[in-house]
């Protein structure tokens, strides 16, 4: 089941129906819009015929930000899922480390492999495009999911939400929790990372918003989406600025951490986290009080999708085309939006009410 099918419970309706008019107002399609079929998409490799079967034995490789983090392990056994079920080969490698230029020598040996698709999560918009144009030339089809690189080093972005969905989002719960008034700060994953750079830059936006002039963003800090170092960067969030509210951590990682920080001081319940979380990491500190509420989507439904839009592409049923449509399995059909964007769907709020009816 996905997480747009869930949907959103306890109050968190209005948060799914803007999410969702955030996304087809932005260029990225669902399979809820039939998108309009004039192709010519910015990243087109040849013609698509959209009657073209699946090609079975595709290998298939998946390539995370990082190997050791929970997130990547649930998005790339999605992918798994995928695969088997289009009777592909389905390989997973990448770095520990989620640094700009650390999935680069795995892209090399990927394509040396003859692989079809490379579906990866970037830990940079422009480090890996070299590798990943290598890639395409020797024949793989690039997908991004998570986080993209520049639109013209892949065919297909797999978008979990709309930007503009997260930032709302995350600047909603937020507010929320802090009574709509007073000192934020961020905690984000690594600089570079394309995903977070973007929710932060749109969060910037959102905080101009009338019914948020009282809420005053004080830092960005950044926890390289390790454990440790996001403890750390809390704790000296926290010191430097003895009036913060609330703190934002649109990492699963870095809201982990915050989180266990949090709950083993004396701001426990007093300064609000939120952030993008996964119900597994989130569970206990939702329990003992130390955060409300946070958010993400079905990241198993994220690779399974990423997985079904790369055994489109190299099965020639699509392009990458604007308006070019695919079936991702139990998910039903997709259609690629602008730039060659394809959108999960909105986001599940977590809180004490749900959080036991999730499992990852
Ligand atoms: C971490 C990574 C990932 C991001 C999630 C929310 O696992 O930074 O890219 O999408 O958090």
């Amino acid at each position: 089941m996905s997480a747009n099918q869930r949907g959103l419970r306890l109050g968190a309706t209005a948060l799914t129906l803007t999410a969702l008019l955030l996304t087809t107002a932005c260029g990225g399609t669902t399979r809820e819009k039939s998108g309009n079929d004039t192709g010519g998409g910015s990243q087109t490799s040849g013609a698509a015929n959209p009657d073209a079967q699946l090609k079975e034995g595709l290998k298939i490789a998946f390539l995370p930000k990082q190997v050791n983090n929970p997130y990547f392990t649930t998005s790339d056994n999605g992918g798994k899922e995928a695969v088997t079920e289009i009777k592909g080969e389905f390989k997973e490698v990448g770095p520990s480390e989620a640094s700009a230029s650390s999935q680069v020598s795995y892209i090399n040996t990927l394509s040396q492999q003859g692989m079809d698709v490379i579906v990866t999560s970037a830990n940079d918009p422009n480090a890996i495009c070299g590798a990943l144009n290598q890639a395409k030339a020797a024949g793989a089809k690039i997908v991004t999911f998570d986080s993209d690189t520049k639109p013209e080093c892949r065919q297909i972005f797999v978008n979990q939400v709309t930007a503009e969905g997260i930032a709302e989002n995350q600047v909603k719960l937020i507010s929320e929790q802090i009574g709509g008034a007073g000192e934020i700060a961020i905690l984000s994953a690594t600089a570079n990372a394309t995903n977070q750079n973007a929710w932060i830059a749109l969060m910037k936006e959102e905080l101009k918003k009338s019914e948020y002039s009282k809420i005053k963003l004080v830092t960005v800090a950044y926890g390289n989406d390790e454990d440790q170092k996001s403890f750390q960067e809390t704790q000296g969030l926290l010191q430097s600025y003895p009036n913060l509210k609330g703190i934002i951590s649109p990492t699963t990682v870095g809201v982990a951490a915050a989180a266990r920080y949090l709950s083993g001081s004396q701001y426990k319940g007093k300064v609000k986290l939120t952030g993008l979380g996964t119900p597994n990491q989130m569970r206990e500190f939702v329990k003992d009080g130390t955060v409300d509420a946070f958010a993400l989507w079905s990241p198993a439904d994220l690779g399974y999708l990423a997985a079904y839009a790369g055994a489109a592409l190299a099965s020639g049923q699509i392009s990458g085309a604007e308006g070019d449509k695919f079936k991702a399995g139990k998910l039903g059909e997709y259609t690629v939006g602008k730039d060659g964007v394809v959108v999960l769907g909105p986001p599940t709020v977590f809180d004490q009410n749900n959080i036991d009816q999730f499992q990852f």
